[in-house]
């Protein structure tokens, strides 16, 4: 573990002097069943990428194995929606009985090494363990987060060819119960790869059972034992496929593999939280996104570390949730998003008033930009001016943090990432690709050498990584986003630079937010873009173009509702403009920067808008915006 800003410098030093012996040393922590001689061989043109190549490991025998001596501690931590349900709690031993057991289910239902298993279940502790248990059998899990739609989880079912799907009985999320396996039984219809559907009894409702398809988990795991050795995996054998949205198209599975993302999941965890042995550690992400992956799970059970898995919402029975689940287990290190905390400063401080939070060491955010407003209250009502704030800067495709403080290490300063972890080599390239070399600039956030958790490819279509992440700088990792350098090198992340709109933290495609909304019967044509959201971060706007119709139509619910259903919630547009047209170039691409100004109430400084079809149009959106705003 880094202890001083001396020791960073040493570390950063020999990461990128030596980054082969720097990650070899480090990979000696690990237990090995081959131990590897090739550290790394790669080139960013195909991509190829293979780190520890010639190793073989099992990621679970490096949670419950190598850690055998505190088996007694406590893994993980389960508080439930509601905080009058009680709680459970697992040692590594516990934990370690489960997960054998969920592996053996899998195994009598025909699951093998490679096989690819979809994870659709709320935040309890089976969605933990049942990752664990395909990593345990050499299995591919998907985790698709049960907010999305039967249409967005069957895309991604048919896309891995997934055999199994995991889900539960229902899902208690705030005052609601969620049906969550309705929308599996509806994505199916869609689906004929799934040979069974795993469910959890976690609500009790009455649901359908599909004879010979369907089986509930506490049966079959009433049939098997809780012992089950370890697969022997390679390396880059393939650990996961998380769904990710891109500027175009449907979202793409990134493939994380065995070794390179333990490493790299369990080295930035201890680092960036400094968790040490007795510590409780929160993550307040759902297993859903790469955050649950790398930081409730992942990285905080390869430690040996406590975490807490959390089943509710921060406003559920009130705003004052986060601050008393923090208060009664002593967490000492809190990990959560702008947008929970800009909603939960929204409710005031006679919420947070209350809890003692005392216990807190480091704090954390992630997912997007932290304004600086919100970085002041988090400071001073949650840190209490005591705690540092690693402003963690990462993506899917990192796999884990890569520009972060360290606490009591890095200074932090508000609204900027800081410094890259050691390993980790960013670079800002001008439009042209010439790296930028003074500081006090601004430019495209790329990475120009590998690190052990970098993606490997987009499941099932190699190219698409490449052309995606790196072909836009050649020889360069292109992570889609715009950063600034300050006279100390220091990083600031200020956003997309592509057609991604970052909604409370979640990666949305504008594209496929257009797919959806043109399914809408009345829709002809629809462009959407970004805006300034309070809450949110972003917001999703729609530029609508509408058939005529004689009907009195409610288009704002319509379209929402239209998009609620092909890809969830999440991606609802907060505002809707019916337009007569698009602002489109003469190759008859629409020209977003234009409809991102008038979104966010911008009406000059348009750029170049000679190159358009139809600039008049942009006249007649104006007005009809204006006319909209009153
Ligand atoms: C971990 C995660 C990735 C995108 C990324 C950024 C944005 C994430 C920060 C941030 C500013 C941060 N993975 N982002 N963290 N922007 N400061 N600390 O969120 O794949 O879902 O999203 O999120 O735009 O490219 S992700």
């Amino acid at each position: 573990m880094i202890e001083s800003r001396e020791d960073y410098n040493k570390h950063y030093k020999h990461s990128v002097d030596n980054p082969r012996k720097y990650w070899q040393e480090y990979s000696k922590n690990f237990m090995w069943k081959n131990s590897p001689e090739k550290i790394l061989s790669w080139n960013f043109n195909d991509p190829d990428i293979k780190w520890f190549e010639d190793g073989t490991l099992n990621i679970t025998e490096n949670i419950f194995e190598r850690n055998i001596k505190n088996k007694d501690d406590t893994a993980i931590i389960w508080e439930a929606n509601n905080p009058s349900e009680s709680n459970k709690e697992y040692t590594y031993s516990e934990l370690f009985d489960e997960v054998c057991t969920f592996a053996n289910v899998l195994k009598k239902n025909g699951v093998e090494k490679g096989d690819r298993v979809i994870i659709y279940l709320p935040m309890i502790p089976e969605a933990a363990i049942s990752m664990l248990a395909c990593a345990r059998i050499g299995a591919v899990h998907s985790v698709v987060f049960a907010g999305f739609s039967a249409n967005s989880l069957s895309d991604r079912i048919n896309d891995c060819s997934a055999k199994v799907v995991i889900t539960s009985d229902g899902n208690f999320r705030g005052s609601k119960v969620i049906n969550v396996k309705g929308v599996v039984d509806e994505a199916l219809k869609n689906s004929d790869c799934v040979k069974n559907v795993l469910t959890v009894m976690r609500t009790g409702s009455d649901i359908d059972m599909v004879k010979g398809r369907d089986l509930w988990y506490h049966e079959e795991s009433k049939l098997v034992d809780n012992i089950c050795t370890a697969e022997e995996m390679t390396s880059e054998d393939l650990l996961f496929i998380l769904y990710t949205s891109g500027s175009t198209g449907k979202p793409k599975g990134v493939v994380h593999t065995c070794a390179g993302y333990m490493l790299y999941a369990q080295f930035t965890f201890e680092n960036v939280f400094q968790y040490s042995r007795g510590d409780t550690y929160w993550c307040t992400a759902d297993v859903g996104w790469i955050t649950g992956h790398s930081y409730i799970v992942y990285g905080p059970l390869l430690t040996g570390a406590k975490t807490i898995l959390f089943e509710g919402v921060p406003t559920y029975p009130d705003a004052s949730r986060f601050w008393k689940v923090i208060d009664k287990y002593k967490v000492n290190q809190f990990y959560t998003a702008p947008t929970a905390i800009r909603a939960l400063q929204s409710y005031g401080e006679k919420f947070i008033r209350d809890s003692d939070l005392s216990s807190l060491k480091v704090i954390g955010s992630v997912g997007e930009p932290i304004n600086e407003e919100a970085w002041n209250w988090y400071n001073d009502n949650v840190g209490k001016n005591n705690c540092p704030i690693v402003d963690t800067w990462w993506q899917t495709e990192t796999g884990g943090i890569m520009i972060s403080p360290l606490p009591n290490i890095i200074d932090c300063k508000p609204t900027y990432a800081t410094l890259p972890l050691p390993g980790i080599q960013p670079v800002l390239l001008d439009n042209q690709g010439n790296e930028i070399l003074e500081n006090n600039v601004e430019g495209n956030l790329c990475i120009k050498y590998p690190w052990p958790s970098i993606l490997r490819t987009t499941y099932g279509d190699h190219n698409r990584c490449r052309e995606t992440y790196f072909s836009t700088f050649k020889g360069y990792y292109f992570t889609g986003d715009g950063a600034r350098r300050d006279e100390n090198g220091y990083y600031r992340i200020l956003g997309r630079v592509d057609d991604v709109i970052n909604v409370s933290g979640h990666r949305i495609g504008t594209a496929e937010v257009e797919d959806a909304i043109n399914l809408n019967k009345e829709v002809i044509e629809s462009a959407v873009v970004g805006f300034p959201h309070e809450i949110k971060g972003q917001g999703i706007f729609g530029f609508i173009i509408i058939k005529e119709s004689e009907k009195e139509i409610d288009y704002f619910s319509s379209i929402r509702e239209t998009v609620n259903k092909y890809i969830g919630p999440i991606a609802k547009p907060d505002q809707i403009l019916i337009v007569p047209g698009l602002p489109k170039t003469r190759s008859g691409k629409i020209m977003r920067r234009i409809l991102r100004k008038i979104a966010s109430n911008q009406f000059d400084n348009f750029g170049d808008i000679s190159t358009l079809l139809n600039p008049d149009i942009v006249e007649k959106i104006i007005s009809n915006y204006k006319k909209l705003s009153k």
